[in-house]
């Protein structure tokens, strides 16, 4: 027998929630008008500079790539920290008001990796108090206690794609790689969990990965689904009930415990 299903890592953006489009993208932008600078990020520019992770990583990728970037005080650094300080905050005053609810299917299959004792953890390139904010609003109840660990972007040195958020979730669980099962919605988090050697992965797509390259994963899915709201698979296949839930996880665990399972 291969090793037990012991710990979900979750992702976060786009994973538990949606909360890119109508989430960071309007804080970005209320904060470039908070300071009156002009700046607009639309939803298809938006998308482009998602491959950058990171809020801070994307004004700056913004300011190289536009010329938006030459009239900056001269210490860039700090104006990009000040406008993102901004931008969390108004981030977190969303998070608050309800208006970024969980993706269908998180809750409940939270709940059921609680009451199954399997440990759960998060993975994230955005800010601890904004994990929180959100699993402490955007469910039926704050969900932020049934999660053992929290490991962000700015902890690491290098953020998604790179493996070391998940590298610092193993540490901080005390688990091997091929105890836990990630739960990602875009390629720079595959690539991060494959590059920390965990094999059993399922994307979750949202209109901004939809597109994405995900061939050495499992499972790929619209959604987690629900009882009475199936998800729809586009890669590998779903149980009988038509939604992800704990018997699925294990049974891809099984069969793709370590990143070497992956796409066997
Ligand atoms: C998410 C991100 C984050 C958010 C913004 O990537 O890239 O940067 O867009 O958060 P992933 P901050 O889901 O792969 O972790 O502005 O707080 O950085
Ligand atoms: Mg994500």
């Amino acid at each position: 027998m291969g090793p037990l299903l012991r710990a979900l890592i979750f992702d976060v953006d786009g994973t538990l929630a949606d909360t890119e489009r109508e989430g960071h993208r309007l804080a970005f932008n209320q904060a470039f008008a908070e300071l009156g600078l002009g700046w607009q990020w639309s939803e298809a520019l938006y998308g482009e500079l998602l491959a950058v992770t990171g809020g801070k990583e994307r004004i700056e990728r913004y300011l190289e790539r536009y010329p938006q970037g030459r009239s900056l005080p001269g210490d860039r650094s700090g104006f990009v920290a000040e406008l993102h300080r901004r931008k969390t905050r108004i981030f977190l005053d969303l998070l608050v008001s309800g208006a970024i609810p969980l993706r269908p299917g998180v809750e409940r299959l939270l709940g059921e990796a609680h009451a199954q004792g399997v440990r759960l953890a998060i993975a994230t390139t955005t800010a601890p108090e904004n994990v929180a904010m959100l699993l402490r609003y955007a469910g039926t109840r704050d969900l932020g206690d049934w999660f053992e660990v929290v490991a962000a972007g700015d902890e690491v040195p290098a953020k998604k794609p790179a493996p070391d958020v998940y590298d610092l979730v193993l540490a901080r669980l005390g688990l091997n790689p091929a105890d836990c099962l990630v739960i990602e919605d875009s390629d720079n988090g595959v690539a991060a969990a494959h590059g920390a050697g965990i094999g059993a992965l399922v994307v979750t797509l949202n209109a901004y990965t939809a597109g994405q390259d995900f061939s050495s994963v499992p499972l790929v899915v619209d959604q987690l689904g629900e009882p009475g709201a199936p998800a729809r698979a586009l890669r590998g296949r779903l149980g009988p009930n038509g939604y992800v839930d704990m018997a699925l996880l294990r049974r891809l665990h099984a069969e793709a415990p370590g990143a070497g399972g992956i796409g066997a």
